[in-house]
């Protein structure tokens, strides 16, 4: 997809070098684990084991946005949904322990010319790592602003060349109740499904991430690599990718399984449109600062498409969005 306008989030493409030497990760395994800090947050909150974080190499730090301050890498990994590891907000970060993020495969299927099963690094070899800090909005009305280390969605997408009945881009989360104990109860239905319209999918915000300030990305994040896409509430934002399809019709996603009254297919950010059960024209941002105390600063208004209006404009023009919600 061409960007036609100029915006404040644009990537500059002479800032993106094609071929940057990729090494391996394991290379960068720091024997010195970056130890977490002395944490403001209290103790239940934090995570009860010491992950390895590993610094990637060669991100390019993007001038994306407004300039906000990013919640703490404490906040980002202790407040967390991933119920494949309990519904607790503390659960993930107490429990993804479990999870191996290396080796990962992720098989790519549909309608494309190039379909198979690709390793973690063959995924992200061929790409620039890029540094996009953006906001994350959950549809239960808290908000974090998260510097994510990711590829442009499109960028992957166009290497498997989708033909055109390709529409759609379905994604899958990893099923395996040992390594995922939340899987062991019935939560959801696993696995954890998502979607994406094809021009959703191609629009330049859209990325598949792979780390957050920097580093690898924190198991209960979503390790090694998930979706995000800022404009839509959190769970579109699907985690621990073990799929991508291509295909014709609208895919499942999870939370619109779940509860259809509830949760769209869409889940556009909208101010406008209230869940059911609660408003969303306000959220509370969660800093990370000043531990549990974070979670009861003053609400602050919520944006339309979060913030992202301007990007996203054209993909919606003519839709009823109180239809397709
Ligand atoms: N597989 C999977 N992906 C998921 C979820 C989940 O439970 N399972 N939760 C979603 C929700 S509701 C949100 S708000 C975001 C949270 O992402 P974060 O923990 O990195 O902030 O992940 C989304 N992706
Ligand atoms: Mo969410």
């Amino acid at each position: 997809m061409l960007i036609k306008h100029k915006k404040a989030s644009d990537v500059k493409s002479s800032e993106i070098t094609s071929k940057t030497a990729f090494l391996n990760r394991r290379q960068f395994i720091q024997a010195a684990a970056i130890a977490s800090g002395a944490s403001l947050l209290p103790p239940f909150l934090n995570p009860s084991f010491a992950a390895t974080r590993i610094k990637y190499p060669n991100v390019k730090k993007m001038a994306f946005g407004e300039a906000e301050k990013p919640t703490t890498y404490d906040g980002i990994t202790t407040y967390n949904n991933f119920y494949e590891f309990g519904t607790g907000k503390s659960d993930p970060a107490r429990n993804a322990h479990t999870l191996k993020p290396e080796p990962w495969t992720v098989e790519i299927a549909g309608h494309a010319a190039k379909t198979g099963k690709f390793s973690f690094d063959d995924l992200i070899k061929p790409h620039q790592l890029e540094e996009r800090i953006y906001r994350l909005r959950c549809v239960e009305a808290w908000s974090m602003v998260i510097p994510w280390v990711g590829i442009p969605l499109a960028d992957i997408i166009k290497r498997f060349e989708p033909t055109s009945k390709a529409k759609y881009v379905a994604f899958e989360t990893l099923v395996d109740p040992k390594q995922m104990p939340g899987q062991q109860r019935k939560a959801l239905d696993w696995p954890y499904v998502e979607g994406l319209r094809m021009d959703e999918a191609m629009n330049p915000l859209s990325l598949l991430a792979v780390g957050v300030y920097g580093e690898h990305m924190p198991n209960q994040n979503g390790a090694p690599i998930r979706l995000v896409v800022p404009w839509k509430y959190g769970f579109k934002s699907i985690k621990s990718i073990v799929k991508i399809n291509f295909v014709e019709k609208e895919p499942a996603a999870t939370w619109n399984v779940q509860a259809p009254s509830e949760y769209g297919f869409y889940s556009n950010v909208n101010p406008n449109i209230d869940h059911p059960r609660w408003s969303q024209k306000k959220e509370r941002r969660i800093t990370g600062e000043g531990g549990l105390g974070a979670l009861f600063t003053p609400k602050i208004e919520t944006k339309f498409m979060n913030g992202y209006g301007e990007e996203v404009a054209d993909l919606y023009k003519g839709m009823d969005l109180k239809k397709f919600f």
